[in-house]
């Protein structure tokens, strides 16, 4: 698609330039940047409909500050697309998310203009706050935002850093963008309580002072949530109500966050008063685009589309949704199986499940912290909840991993998804860290199934042996394993190696999607064999000492850091049983990985069918790397 001829975007290439923009112009500059988010996501698939919903606060915020000076943190940074084309990065608007191009989110490498790296939510608060401390501390003056989801603040952090904020009270602004939506529905008591709120006695008195534009604002508001908002005048004083103002942050709002003037009004006031200032802003999820707007879950991170046409592509089976299946067999077998995700219902396959299983299905918010702890709950109570989270938000449940489940060997099965690398969300969403941190840990153990039936057999015993158990996979495609209920799946035993090609020289041990590279380097070489070293805690330790010995060498292939993943697991095997045998170990090396294709990146990284075959032609075995096609 070619792009439409503009005029005010194509004036800006710095935030500058929209500053000498007159105000009245202000919206219209938000609809071309608009325009430009669509067709780029069009293109490049990506965060639409969360940018979209950000596009007037955008325009507001670059034109009130400057942020070569002043800081502003968004929370998870999936809504800064305006934000990244309005500072500098409007002609590599189109490589992002792709290798070598932008990154997804904001991070501080890729301009001045963006305050935080980040990826995860919930951890614009508090960094805000540190900021906001290193100016008090050294003197200067330049200012300190934070934007963050209604989402976003779902999170532990969010809350204990506004806790702490209300505490120490440094002058900032945290800008509240609720539109209702986390990925899908936002839930929790904050949102319920967000519903009601109305004008407080701050904001009214600004109206007082004959702003009659602001009445436009908070009537229909008003209207929306009427009901629950008289029940909670009756009886409380609506400004001691307020949480945000009980906590010690001044709460302004609601006002209509696609206002640009309503904006611009709140912000000049608000940074000039002392202490932390909430502004809350409505807006609406995929605002402006139909669809966007209708189906925000949709659309909140897209694969690239027909503007013309736009239809989300549909998707194939993937492993998360091989996982919703098994889910819902284990749950219609035993009324005691639970699911529990942390906002993840669409990514984590359990859209059916959620709907089959209304009982047995918990969506805590965006909490891993809390979502592990209550499966540690439910399984000291005799229930058997799974845990449905990826690998790399699982990282904000390690202690409770360690403290609340695995010190008494509780009975919580992890599902993990995303494991590896996963694409266009780049360094901070990589999976490639719970090898080794669940590793570490006692009583937990942990397999990666080669496919859909394997994954179901894993899960299946699991359950039945209890304690702390985590099975992981990629993202992507697998084939469906048969539909049949849970007593016909084939069983596994738990912490088994499986040979899949025999060998007599050098053994390839892979684990996932490297079998398949592992497979394709090795050829027909009857001297190369290949385990799918499917446990990595436990080990096969039988299968491992038997084929090491006698072998030439062994490489271990893993889409994971090899720093305490399967080869490091494998090395120590060795090294316990006294075995002394060459030993490679490929995966990613000790150094963070951004967006890129992930294919691309394992053959680059060292792991991908061709790299394997580079390594097993230094041993002298193998297929020849220039003969693979991919
Ligand atoms: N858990 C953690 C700790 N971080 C992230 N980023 C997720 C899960 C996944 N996630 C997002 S965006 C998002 C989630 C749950 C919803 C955020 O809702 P919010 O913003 O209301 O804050 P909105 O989309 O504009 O409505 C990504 O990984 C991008
Ligand atoms: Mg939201």
């Amino acid at each position: 698609m070619t792009r439409p001829p503009r005029s005010l975007l194509a004036s800006i290439d710095q935030p500058a330039d929209l500053k000498r923009l007159p105000r009245e112009q202000l919206p219209e500059l938000a609809e071309e940047l608009r325009s430009e988010i669509v067709r780029v996501c069009s293109v490049a698939g990506g965060h639409l409909a969360s940018s979209l919903g950000a596009v007037e606060l955008t325009v507001a915020l670059h034109y009130l500050f400057d942020t070569r000076h002043d800081r502003i943190v968004w929370d998870v940074g999936h809504q800064t697309y305006g934000h990244k084309i309005l500072t500098g990065r409007k002609d590599r608007i189109d490589t992002i998310r792709r290798a070598g191009g932008l990154a997804g989110f904001t991070a501080t490498s890729e301009s001045e203009h963006d305050a935080l790296t980040v990826g995860h939510a919930s951890t614009s608060l508090a960094a805000a706050l540190g900021m906001a401390l290193a100016r008090d501390a050294r003197g200067h003056d330049y200012e300190v935002l934070a934007v963050i989801g209604d989402g976003a603040l779902t999170g532990g952090m969010a809350l204990a850093a506004l806790n702490q904020i209300g505490h120490v009270k440094p002058r900032m602004t945290i800008v509240l963008n609720d539109n209702e939506m986390s990925i899908s529905e936002n839930v929790g008591g904050i949102n319920h309580y967000m519903r009601t709120l109305q004008v407080q006695p701050w904001f009214q008195r600004a109206e007082d002072r004959g702003k009659a534009a602001l009445s436009s604002v908070w009537r229909p508001l008003a209207d929306v949530s009427s009901r629950a908002m008289k029940a909670t005048r009756r009886f409380f004083d609506p400004a001691s109500a307020n949480p945000f103002h009980a906590m010690g942050v001044r709460y302004v709002g609601p006002i209509d966050g696609h206002d640009v003037e309503q904006l611009l009004y709140y912000l000049e006031k608000i940074r000039h008063l002392p202490g932390p200032t909430m502004l809350h802003i409505v807006t609406r999820k995929g605002k402006g685009y139909k669809v966007a707007e209708s189906d925000p879950i949709t659309w909140h991170g897209a694969s690239s589309f027909d503007p013309a046409k736009p239809v989300a592509p549909g998707k194939s089976y993937t492993w998360a949704n091989a996982f919703g299946d098994a889910a819902d067999q284990l749950a219609r077998a035993d009324d005691r199986v639970w699911v529990i995700t942390p906002a993840m219902r669409e990514g984590s396959g359990l859209v059916e499940y959620s709907k089959r299983h209304p009982d047995r299905y918990v969506d805590v918010g965006i909490a891993e912290d809390v979502a592990v702890t209550v499966g540690a709950g439910l399984a000291l109570r005799g229930e058997k909840p799974i845990v449905a989270i990826y690998s790399t938000f699982l990282q904000r449940g390690f202690d409770q991993v360690i403290h609340d489940v695995a010190l008494e060997s509780l009975d919580v099965v992890f599902a993990i998804d995303r494991a590896g690398l996963v694409g266009g969300d780049g360094a901070t969403h990589q999976g490639v860290y719970d090898l080794a941190y669940l590793r570490s840990v006692p009583n937990v153990s942990v397999g990666m199934p080669k496919d859909a039936v394997e994954m179901r057999a894993m899960l299946k015993e699991a359950m039945r042996l209890g304690g702390p158990k985590a099975v992981r996979w990629p993202r992507g495609g697998v084939a469906p394993a048969p539909e049949a209920p849970v007593e016909e799946w084939p069983a596994i035993e738990w912490g088994s190696w499986e040979v899949l090609k025999e060998g007599s020289e050098v053994w390839l041990l892979g684990i996932g999607p490297t079998l398949g590279y592992a497979l394709e380097a090795a050829g027909d070489d009857p001297r190369v064999g290949v385990i799918n070293a499917r446990f990595v805690k436990p080990l096969d330790r039988d299968l491992l000492l038997a084929k090491a010995k006698g072998a030439e060498a062994l490489v271990t292939v893993e889409d994971h850091t090899v720093v305490g993943g399967l080869g490091s697991a494998v090395l120590e095997a060795l090294a316990e049983a006294g075995v002394q045998v060459p030993v490679r170990r490929l995966g990613i090396p000790d150094v963070t990985v951004p967006h890129g294709d992930p294919k691309a990146q394992h053959e680059e990284l060292g792991y991908g069918p061709k790299a394997i075959a580079r390594v097993l032609n230094e041993l002298g075995v193998g297929v020849a790397p220039k003969l693979l096609t991919r």
